[in-house]
């Protein structure tokens, strides 16, 4: 049968170009957001949302919360991928059909057809929550892309070179929004500034960020 959801995403936008191996696909997942909030309240209900401490002691200001056959745990001992949840002990819930086959298509899009993640992190970020310039190296074949998935309120995302003193830009990521990152761009460094108060009609006072890895 064929893929019946790829006529939910848009396609009207041309994409935006962040780098060599980045492309932003501008308001690509907005014609599902209310099947994809309803899938992040169901799994907010199996594995809520936690404030994770780092190994320097800092307790970040996003909330975090996975899916999918691994979760992204830190704690002060470092930071790595679990197949449970630290705070029921079981396994994270199940990645729901609709995240997935957003990925799999907005990957497919950016030129990585063959996407099949395991892991779907999921952050929420209240006003004034931000998280810091840094890089994703916890997965353990670096070669598959990442997909991200913004919903709610605007943010500012910083996105930086393979150094962290190299210069950063500035890219406004609004609900909707999909970006693809991988290849040569899969290691540079990226952040994301304080959010600023506002409200959005379906998620609220908030921002949630998706982002799809295959971590195993
Ligand atoms: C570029 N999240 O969870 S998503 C993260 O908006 C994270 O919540 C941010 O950075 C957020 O690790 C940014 C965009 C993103 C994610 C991973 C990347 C951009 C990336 C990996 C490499 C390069
Ligand atoms: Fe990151």
């Amino acid at each position: 049968m064929p893929d019946m959801t790829d006529d939910l995403f848009a396609d009207d936008a041309a994409p935006l170009i962040l780098g060599p191996e980045s492309l932003l696909l501008q308001g690509y997942a907005k014609g599902i957001d209310v099947a994809l909030h309803d899938a992040i309240t169901r799994i907010t209900y199996e594995a809520p949302w936690r404030q994770m401490v780092t190994p320097g002691g800092f307790t970040m200001s996003v909330g975090l919360t996975s899916c999918g056959a691994l979760g992204w745990i830190s704690d002060v001992t470092g930071y790595r991928y679990s197949p449970t949840d630290p705070l029921s002990g079981r396994p994270w819930p199940a990645m729901p059909e609709v995240l997935l086959s957003l990925a799999r298509s907005a990957a497919a899009q950016a030129g990585f057809p063959a996407f099949e993640p395991d892991a779907c992190l999921i952050n929420r970020y209240l006003p004034g929550s931000k998280m810091s310039l840094h890089q994703d190296k916890d997965e353990r074949d670096l070669q598959h892309p990442i997909v991200s998935v913004s919903l709610g309120i605007a943010a500012t995302f910083l996105f930086g070179g393979l150094r962290r003193r190299d210069p950063t830009i500035r890219v406004p990521l609004t609900h909707g929004d999909v970006v693809v990152w991988g290849g040569v761009d899969r290691l540079r460094f990226h952040g994301v500034t304080p959010v600023k108060d506002g409200t959005h009609p379906l998620i609220g006072s908030q921002r949630i960020n998706l982002t799809f890895r295959k971590a195993g």
